[in-house]
């Protein structure tokens, strides 16, 4: 197994990246799996490293079912933010190259762990796109008892009392011109205590407080996307590669794919920033590492089975220009 930087390859680099290539374009049933590192080139934060914390919190704290129960008002604070955080980002170049292979490949299947509605934006083929844990787009209620869930809600902010503040309401703020929105991630920036009554409400049991559609820890999968995924996994023959993008791989059962995959034969890929950030299970001969910004290396060691990235359409924006076209 070599390491490489895709960017400018060497020559031992330029063999692995061809082997890899050569790989891709005799196999037919491939995976992959997508963490926060996909999207950080469009500028949202990953959990590791100065993205994990968010103002005094570890990200994985506020997702959790107990912290909403807590406290739902900073928990919504939190989901709101990157709400408007995802709804301000563009797909990049590697989300719009996993959507072509996913069309170049019929036997290819994407597992993201990403919530960030990124990969639709990019128009992945859906039925090729497992979202392992959920969407930050999707709502339901928190109640027990209830079963409301909402799909694609993109209101920002859900509820008035979300907004992001802007340097308007503040006092230091001089000049007027300068209005812009505060940056609520950082600790020093005052956000208010919000209480139940500025939350958003449940419109069907009229009782129970709306959470964000994500699976948070302790909580299980989506049942069903759990079971497409394993139907996927036992239809006859090997399974010839899985490629781990932008993830750290330690979050569990998303990580026991790159083990699965591998017990059915496939030879394993990883993109990553970080040469260290390898799957817990280690790189084997024949795997491969290639090291670098997924939005850059992506599209380019794809290139042989997507071609060139020509016109790179963002459903949302295409969505708002239905709306103002009326
Ligand atoms: C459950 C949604 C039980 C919310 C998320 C087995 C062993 C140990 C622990 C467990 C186990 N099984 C279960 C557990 C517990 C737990 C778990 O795995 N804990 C971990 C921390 C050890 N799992 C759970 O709780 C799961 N539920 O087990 O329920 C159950 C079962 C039945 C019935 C009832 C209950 C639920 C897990 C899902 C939690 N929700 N997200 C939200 O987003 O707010 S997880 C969340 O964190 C993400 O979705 C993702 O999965 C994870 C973050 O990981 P990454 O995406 O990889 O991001 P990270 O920042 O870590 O890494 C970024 C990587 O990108 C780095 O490698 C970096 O180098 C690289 N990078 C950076 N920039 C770039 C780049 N690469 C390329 N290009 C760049 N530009």
């Amino acid at each position: 197994m070599a390491s490489s930087t895709a960017h400018h390859p060497s020559v031992a680099q330029q063999a692995e990246i061809e082997s890899f290539q050569d790989h891709l374009s005799k196999s037919t049933r491939i995976l992959a799996l997508l963490g926060a590192g996909l999207s950080a080139s469009s500028g949202l934060p990953t959990f590791r490293g100065a993205g994990g914390l968010w103002r005094t919190h570890d990200a994985t704290d506020l997702a959790t079912p107990e912290a909403f129960s807590r406290n739902p008002g900073l928990v919504w604070q939190f989901y709101s933010y990157r709400r408007h955080m995802a709804l301000k980002a563009k797909p990049n170049p590697a989300h719009y190259a996993l959507a072509e292979l996913a069309r170049q490949k019929d036997g290819f299947l994407t597992l993201s762990q990403n919530v960030d509605g990124l990969s639709p934006r990019a128009k992945h083929p859906e039925d090729r796109l497992k979202l392992l844990h959920g969407s930050l787009f999707d709502v339901k209620c928190f109640e027990f008892f209830c079963n409301y869930v909402e799909r694609n809600n993109y209101t920002d902010p859900i509820v008035p009392a979300l907004a992001i503040p802007t340097s308007e309401e503040d006092p230091t703020t001089t000049s007027a011109l300068a209005v812009r929105e505060l940056d609520i991630s950082d600790e020093r920036v005052y956000i208010p205590e919000l209480d139940y009554e500025h939350l958003p409400k449940c419109p069907k049991c009229k009782r129970g407080l709306l959470r964000p559609g994500v699976v948070w820890f302790g909580e299980a999968l989506p049942s069903g996307v759990l079971s497409d995924i394993d139907d996927w996994m036992k239809q006859k023959g090997k399974v010839d590669l899985i490629m781990v993008i932008g993830t750290s791989a330690k979050v569990y059962p998303a990580a026991g794919y790159v083990d699965a995959a591998r017990a059915k034969g496939a030879r394993v890929a990883v993109f990553n920033m970080d040469p260290n950030d390898v799957p817990a299970s280690g790189l084997y001969e024949g795997d491969w590492f290639f090291q670098g910004d997924a939005a850059q290396i992506l599209p380019e060691i794809l290139k042989p089975v997507i071609g060139e990235l020509k016109e790179m359409p963002d459903a949302a924006a295409e969505q708002d220009d239905a709306v103002t076209d009326g």
